[in-house]
């Protein structure tokens, strides 16, 4: 009997695998609980045509019944972004939706394991979860890093939010042993902004670069290679309205006693609306150019592997 906990991968997916054309994994957290509806089922499909515009497959993976799915159908992708109960799954949720039946939207954590687990190189999200500011009182530091330094794949991102305590978070990325690579730039991008304030030391300037990083990673290092890939400038969050929208969202999650994994959502949701759709619109415009670099750089591990 196969193992319920398997993952199960839509047709053209495993297609794409058994000939090893590049395909790139897409998470759900996103789409469920870091985008608003409806916008989120719009930008769903947009993200899954970002990656082919790159050149690969899209792979969006959320839990449906317990079954860990991998690739997605439209009406599966319906599901995930208008259930409005639909849970956030880390890790260690996994095992308890597998075994109960449970449904839910994987966040950077599950998706990366999970597509690791079906074989998928490349991964595309908008920023990772990191360290929150005041995590030497609360602990509050994402699963997201942990699962990074175990899961062989690249994420392509744009940092990690500015809500969160950045150069700790590259503190622990650098203590975890995580491979963080710039996209074309030495700073470490601010998700709504090009630069957080805080450097790396690597960059790469291609696809193909990021390719080869990954497959000398993949002989040397358990985890993963971030490819922090910024806005352009001109297409950032205006950095005045930046300050003030993270200011207010910050403080309105502490006034609503927001806790745990409730925290990323509420931020993301009360940003959204203090901005007026702006957060909203550079959210989106950066996951796109994320998924079209994932599935370039899923093109160029393809054709590194034949
Ligand atoms: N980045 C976004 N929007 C999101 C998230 C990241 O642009 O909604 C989600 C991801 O799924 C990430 C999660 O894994 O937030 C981190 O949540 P937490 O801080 O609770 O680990
Ligand atoms: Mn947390």
């Amino acid at each position: 009997m196969q193992n319920p906990a398997a993952p199960v991968l839509s047709a053209e997916v495993a297609e794409a695998l058994s000939a090893g054309r590049p395909v790139v994994a897409l998470e759900s957290t996103l789409l469920a609980h870091g985008l608003p509806r409806p916008a989120n089922r719009k930008a769903a499909d947009e993200v899954e045509d970002a990656v082919r515009a790159g050149g690969a497959v899209p792979a969006t993976i959320a839990v449906l019944d317990g079954v860990p799915h991998v690739g997605l159908t439209p009406a599966e992708v319906d599901r995930v972004c208008a259930d409005t109960e639909l849970p956030k799954l880390g890790v260690r949720d996994l095992p308890v939706a597998a075994a109960l039946g449970r449904s839910g939207a994987t966040t950077v954590s599950s998706t990366a394991l999970l597509a690791a687990r079906a074989g998928i190189g490349v991964f595309a999200t908008g920023g990772l979860g990191g360290v929150h500011r005041h995590a030497g009182d609360t602990f509050d530091e994402s699963a997201d890093l942990v699962a990074l330094a175990r899961t062989s794949l690249v994420v392509v991102c744009a940092g990690v939010k500015s809500i969160l305590d950045v150069p700790a978070t590259l503190e622990r990325l650098e203590s975890l042993s995580v491979t963080v690579v710039g996209y074309r730039t030495l700073r470490f991008p601010g998700f709504y902004v090009a630069d957080s304030g805080s450097p790396v030391d690597w960059s790469v300037d291609t696809p193909a670069e990021a390719a080869r990083v990954f497959a000398a990673c993949r002989e040397l290092v358990p985890g993963a290679v971030v490819v922090a890939n910024p806005l352009p400038v001109d297409q950032q969050l205006d950095a005045d309205l930046h300050d003030r929208v993270i200011t207010d969202a910050l403080a309105a999650a502490d006034a609503a006693g927001a806790r745990g994994k409730d925290v990323t959502p509420f931020i993301l949701g009360h940003l959204h609306e203090a901005s007026a759709g702006a957060s909203l619109e550079v959210n989106v415009r950066l996951v796109l150019r994320n998924a079209e670099l994932a599935g370039q750089i899923a093109v160029e591990l393809a054709a590194l592997s034949r």
